[in-house]
């Protein structure tokens, strides 16, 4: 193959003609489509304007799909007065201004990459972000074109009585044969990455929402039939999301429809097309027998994501594809807040942190680390990453911390009073926020350019006499693939001193007349920097980093009697948990060690104390104490121990598993107790508190369960069989998914028959026996890929299955029999020839092979290379693996 092309940024140039109005037509049948597009486009001002030879042509980007026609200001243009390849359509000498119709034909119903136009379970539907637009017409397809839209769909009415595009329902009619039509307006300027049209046999479930200001939005949910009744959570979601964004930020929906259409064949989350969003299915349907308190969160999250986008991503958009952190990170950051409002926020921000510790610290240490704003790319379409995307929230949420939460609201509402209607970058939002609140964040910037995660090292001094305490920070960025030299970041590192007694000192820096609160945010921007608080009595123990208040791996180099301390007493509820997982991690690495030394691992006694003080502490909230008392996964072990030698998968799961058995045995009766007092009482409800105490159930049983005796195995069965809700039904069948007997397989049977006709659910089926951890997984894995039940076609089916095995499940994808490799590079060779987008996230499974020892790096590799001499990669596959191979 020809090595394809890298975008940089800096090549970036404005775009050489604006659209200012789109008309589409779709005529949508079986057997093609045809769309007729009439486009008025003039030279844009602001470009490089040339003189009469070097004017630069007008470019449309379009591929996969047949040319009818093109007429000029309604003329048919003649052959040499354009050029077509595969990638473009090109008039090399066009007027000023002009008016384009061009007509094309192209085959939804043969498209599986799931991008431009295409079917999914006998709906038309369309995902044109990133560059999703050019198979659907020739077009210049870039975020900073934006235009105004009108679009009129034309289908068999019976077939597809609902007939959706973006904005305002503006006409609709009958034709003679039995088609309809409707035509649609959205009245706001976008990108055609926002473009989006749906025409199927839908169920609709309807609401309203009165904005503050009064105006009554009329709210659509379209299901296909057969779900009618799981979309009511959905709805009450959306509803949440719109009222959270009037009160937090005064952001208003601006057009009188919302629409939401679930899909079942989707390559991610959802998508936020002006006012027609199109979701996966799994982020609408819900009911409590099909769905668990996790997914019903994801579906807040996800809904309220999307909505959030109308402003973070609609109103204002993006000039490039560089600035895409400009949208999600600032978007996540606000569904962020949103989940921590509506549910608790220290757990909402201990599982943020679990997620970019487990997957982006790890992209930041491997071959595809990029900086926030990535600087160049081969496929759009790879950068859709936990760094753009969560990191990308971090740094948000460190402007946020450094501003103070009413100078950032400030901020915001600069950024939309400047930029509303405009396609605009990083800087433009970071200008807002430095003007708003007048603080410098020039080398704040940097987070933005360095890819890695800074390390900051804590030593501290006390001095008894004066009795002042000094923090001496020091920060170091690693090198990554583009950078080897980093500078200093300004990094906001929240600070907490422990009195003795477990209270907190109120803290004063030196020079300050009085103390101050006692959680401080010190603001580093030097390789080393000191900070002295004055007026501290006795010495405490710091915690530092509260909050997680930057994204950076922090060494204090704390005794483990510090560490069991603040696990005890940190008033910061994050502090806390991460004190417990530094604790349980230690222990487990060192039990790792023992086991590749061939001795036998011994527990550490003042661990089991500090959890069982945890376990039983009934002050906190439960969803708190679960999450403190989950041992860290085997994933993020792994990262751990990669950091001071190569990863042994095998020891790391013989050690966590020794040290869950050693606690389930030592702690038995207490884990009975938590288990019994956290029963449910009443109906099954998805409040904050009832979520809490399930979690926490569930958790005592999975080490009672880890127990694996006759005794522990009939509990699971029978909570199995007794379980009237998903979420207490997953997480019994999840526990004796890992243990080898009969009624594993027989709740497994089970499950499958009562779920059987619906796909969601089925999800749960292939996931539970991809995660299981057994040696004979990798062959069941093998075998599920041939169950009839699984379709390649499906991402979601791929995510449950390949995913879920190769992520979630390491001591069996890293079999060193290499069986578990050889099928993920089989996946990515089916994959690749018809959905490169999946085929190169799963490729993208093999990128941390060099951390491995000898035997399983050596079998990855193989498969890396083989994947990179495929015939006809696609460019996405071919940047991951040559990256990784690199
Ligand atoms: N903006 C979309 C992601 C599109 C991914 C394209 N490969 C979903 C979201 O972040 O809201
Ligand atoms: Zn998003």
């Amino acid at each position: 193959m020809t090595t394809p092309n890298m975008i940089h940024l800096k090549d970036y140039r404005p775009p050489a003609f604006l659209v200012d109005f789109v008309d589409l037509v779709f005529e949508l049948k079986e057997t093609d489509t045809r769309v007729k597009s009439t486009l008025t486009l003039r030279r844009n001002p602001a470009a490089a304007p040339g003189d009469a030879a070097t004017r630069p042509p007008l470019v449309l980007d379009g591929r996969d799909m047949a040319l009818v026609s093109v007429l000029m200001d309604g003329r048919p243009l003649a052959t040499e007065d354009f050029q077509v390849d595969e990638r473009s359509l090109t008039l090399p000498d066009p007027p000023d201004a002009l008016t384009l119709e061009i007509t094309t034909r192209i085959q939804p119903q043969e498209n599986r990459s799931l991008e431009g136009l295409y079917r999914s379970d006998g709906m038309f539907c369309t995902q044109c972000e990133a560059e999703g637009f050019r198979k659907i017409t020739y077009f210049p397809d870039r975020p900073d074109v934006m235009a105004a839209y009108t679009v009129t769909l034309i289908a068999d009415r019976s077939k597809y009585p609902v007939l959706l595009s973006n904005g305002n329902r503006v006409d609709a009619g009958e034709l003679s044969d039995g088609r309809h039509w409707v035509k649609w307006e959205d009245p706001f300027k976008k990108p055609c990455y926002l473009f989006a049209l749906v025409a199927g046999d839908l169920f609709c479930l309807k609401d309203t929402f009165r904005t503050k200001s009064g105006r009554d939005v009329r709210l659509r949910i379209y299901v296909e039939h057969e779900n009618r009744d799981k979309c009511d959570y959905a709805m009450q979601a959306l509803k949440k999301a719109m009222a959270w964004d009037e009160k937090t930020f005064g952001l208003e929906y601006d057009l009188d429809d919302y629409m939401i259409v679930a899909v079942n064949d989707f390559n991610m989350g959802a998508m936020e097309n002006k006012g027609l969003n199109i979701f996966n299915s799994k982020f609408v349907l819900a009911r409590q027998d099909t769905a668990t308190d996790t997914d019903f969160w994801n579906i807040d999250r996800v809904i309220a994501h999307e909505y959030f986008h109308n402003w973070t991503g609609n109103r204002v958009t993006l000039r490039n594809w560089f600035q895409l952190s400009l949208k999600e990170g600032l978007t996540v950051f606000r569904d962020q807040e949103f989940t921590a409002d509506i549910t608790s926020r220290p757990v909402k921000r201990i599982s943020d942190v679990r997620t970019l510790r487990s997957f982006q610290f790890p992209e930041d240490a491997g071959p595809m680390a990029h900086p926030v704003r990535p600087s160049a790319y081969i496929k759009m379409d790879n950068f859709y990453t936990v760094t753009v995307y969560e990191k990308g929230a971090e740094v948000i949420r460190m402007i946020h911390r450094i501003l103070g939460p009413e100078d950032f609201r400030k901020g915001m509402d600069l950024y939309f009073e400047r930029h509303d209607g405009q396609a605009v970058t990083i800087e433009d939002f970071v200008g807002a926020m430095a003007d708003a609140s007048g603080r410098d964040l020039g080398q704040f910037m940097l987070w933005y350019a360095q890819a890695g995660t800074p390390v900051v090292t804590a030593a501290r001094a006390y001095d008894p006499v004066r009795k002042t305490y000094t923090l001496t920070f020091s920060q170091f960025c690693p090198p990554t693939p583009d950078a080897a030299e980093k500078a200093p970041m300004h990094i906001p590192v929240a600070v907490g001193l422990i009195a003795p007694d477990g209270g907190d000192f109120p803290l004063q820096l030196s020079g300050e007349k009085t103390p101050g609160p006692t959680t401080r945010v010190l603001e580093l921007r030097k390789a080393d920097e000191s900070f002295t608080f004055v007026n501290v009595p006795a010495p405490p123990v710091p915690s530092i980093l509260r909050g997680f208040s930057a994204p950076v791996k922090l060494r204090a180099g704390c005794s483990d009697a510090e560490v069991r301390f603040r696990f005890a007493h940190d008033s910061d509820p994050f502090n806390r948990w991460d004190a417990g997982q530094t604790l349980f991690a230690k222990v487990i690495l060192e039990r790792a060690a023992e086991i590749r030394a061939g001795r036998p691992p011994v527990m550490d006694d003042a661990l089991v104390a500090a959890f069982r003080q945890t376990l039983l502490d009934e002050t906190e909230d439960r969803a708190f104490i679960a999450h403190a008392v989950t041992l860290p996964g085997e994933p993020e072990l792994a990262t751990l121990m990669s950091e001071s030698d190569l990863i042994d998968p095998d020891a790391v799961h013989q050690a966590r598993r020794f040290v869950i058995q050693t606690l389930a045995q030592t702690l038995r009766d207490d884990f009975e107790t938590v288990f019994e007092r956290n029963r449910d009482t009443g109906p099954y409800r998805v409040d904050p508190v009832s979520v809490g105490r399930r979690s926490l159930k569930n958790a005592a049983l999975a080490y009672l369960g880890g127990l694996e005796t006759p005794e522990a195995i009939q509990r699971l069965f029978s909570e199995f069989e007794a379980a009237d809700n998903m979420t207490d039904t997953m997480a019994a069948l999840t526990i004796l998914s890992h243990i080898p007997c009969d009624e594993r397989i027989q709740a497994i049977d089970r499950f499958y028959e009562r779920w059987r006709h619906d796909v969601l659910v089925l999800d749960k089926w292939f996931s539970i026996q991809a995660a299981a951890q057994l040696s004979d997984t990798p062959a069941t894995v093998r075998k599920l890929l041939d169950h009839p039940a699984f379709s390649i076609r499906n991402p979601n089916k791929v995510r449950a299955l390949v995913g879920v095995f190769c992520s979630l499940n390491p001591w069996c994808f890293h079999s060193p029999t290499g069986e578990g490799y050889a099928l993920l590079a089989d996946q990515v060779a089916a994959l690749d020839g018809f959905n490169p987008m999946i085929a190169a996230r799963m490729a993208g499974m093999f990128n941390h092979w060099k951390k491995y020892e000898p035997v399983r790096r050596n079998l990855m590799k193989a498969q890396l290379e083989r994947i990179k001499a495929l015939p006809n990669l696609s460019g996405n596959v071919y940047e991951i693996v040559s990256k990784a191979l690199a």
